[in-house]
């Protein structure tokens, strides 16, 4: 058990999503979240946390050496969220990936090393690469890293510098790499979230390319879960990946939104294919169910899809402010 947890990129989707599990199931739990809030922070992903009397908020850049050795050394254990996290733009301008993701989780492991503390870093499966569809093989510890765009390589060096600073150094830390996660609070510049508030808005859905590529998806409670685990009963320097079965291809995804918000399952656009895109994503985590007996809660993604729909049917304050900005840019690059 850890009582004072600096959650950088808090701001964000998951970030987000994890500082209310923590609060609400760590009665001891005090939080402070780092964050630069670029376009993808949001402080009304925050809203009611400080409430529990155990939240603080930092606006930071995870690349400010003085800052992070000052909220490192007040802290007990970092939990690393902060990242530019998306594919699309870090193929239209790398620079900002390969600053955050690389010369800020370098900048935190530093204040890590200094002053003794516990550090886990949150990556994707992206590291991997990518499997064919009719591949049976799932990304296990053993696959080799072969990442594809400017994000997903940047996210593999970031790994690379955490397990040579455990190597080196010896570092308390852990990895994790996850699959694609879905649920409240996530940037409407990704999959699911633009398709859903694109029908909310009166828009048609954009599908890349043919839609046969397939994602494993997960939802952020149960990838939040996992993380917790880790960060309590994890292994010393070991790396788990988190994924919970969910394969499914991104005609069928796109459909089910349709479906479930009352549309016909074919009315969606086909738009411009990302370039370098991945096929398929694939998590063995037999590691992390073995060792640390976690299990997901969302088994039933329809049901998982239903929940999220309503949350974006029910909180159209918070994306709207984003939505005409993030589909201009798209449509700049004919998606
Ligand atoms: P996100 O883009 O929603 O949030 C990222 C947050 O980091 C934002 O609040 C942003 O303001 C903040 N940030 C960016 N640059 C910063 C900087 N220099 N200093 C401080 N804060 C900064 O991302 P997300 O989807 O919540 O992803 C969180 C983490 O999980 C990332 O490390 C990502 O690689 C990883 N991940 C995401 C998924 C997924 O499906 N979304 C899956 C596996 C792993
Ligand atoms: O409008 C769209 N239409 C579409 O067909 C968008 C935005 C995406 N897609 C496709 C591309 C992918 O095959 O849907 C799939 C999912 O796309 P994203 O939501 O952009 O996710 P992905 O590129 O798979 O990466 C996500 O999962 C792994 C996260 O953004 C990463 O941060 C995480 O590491």
């Amino acid at each position: 058990m850890y009582v004072k947890i600096l959650v950088t990129g808090g701001a964000g989707f998951i970030g987000s999503n994890f500082a209310h599990l923590v609060l609400a199931e760590r009665p001891d739990a005090h939080i402070t979240v780092v964050d630069k809030l670029t376009y993808a922070g949001n402080l009304a992903s925050l809203e009611g946390l400080e409430a529990t009397g155990r939240y603080s908020f930092v606006r930071g850049d995870i690349t400010d050496a003085a800052l992070m050795d000052s909220l490192v050394a007040e802290s007990d254990a970092v939990v690393h969220f902060a990242a530019e996290s998306h594919n699309d733009n870090s193929i239209a301008d790398p620079a900002p990936f390969i600053s955050t993701n690389l010369v800020g989780t370098f900048t935190l492991l530093e204040a890590v090393r200094r002053h003794g503390k516990r550090f886990h870093h949150i990556s994707t499966d992206e590291v991997y690469g990518d499997l064919e569809l009719d591949d049976p093989a799932k990304f296990t510890l053993n696959t080799p890293y072969n990442p594809s765009s400017p994000y997903s390589s940047s996210k593999a060096g970031s790994d690379h510098l955490v397990r040579a600073w455990v190597r080196t150094y010896g570092i308390n830390a852990t990895i994790s790499n996850c699959s694609n996660n879905y649920g409240p609070r996530q940037h409407i510049e990704k999959f699911i979230p633009r398709q859903i508030t694109n029908i909310l808005d009166g828009r048609r859905p954009k599908l890349y390319g043919a839609g046969a590529n397939v994602r494993d998806w997960i939802h952020v409670d149960d990838h939040n879960h996992a993380v917790l685990a880790i960060l309590e009963r994890g292994t010393a320097g070991r790396t788990y990946l988190i994924g919970a079965d969910g394969e499914l291809d991104n005609k069928h995804v796109v459909e089910a939104i349709l479906v479930a918000m009352g549309q016909p399952a074919d009315a969606y656009d086909h738009v411009n294919d990302r370039p370098g895109h991945d096929m398929r994503y694939a998590i063995d985590a037999s590691l992390l169910r073995d060792e640390l007996g976690w299990r997901p809660l969302y088994s039933d993604f329809a049901a998982g899809l239903e929940a999220t729909i309503a949350w974006y049917r029910d909180n159209e304050s918070w994306w709207r402010p984003l939505k005409e900005a993030t589909e201009a840019k798209y449509a700049a690059s004919g998606q």
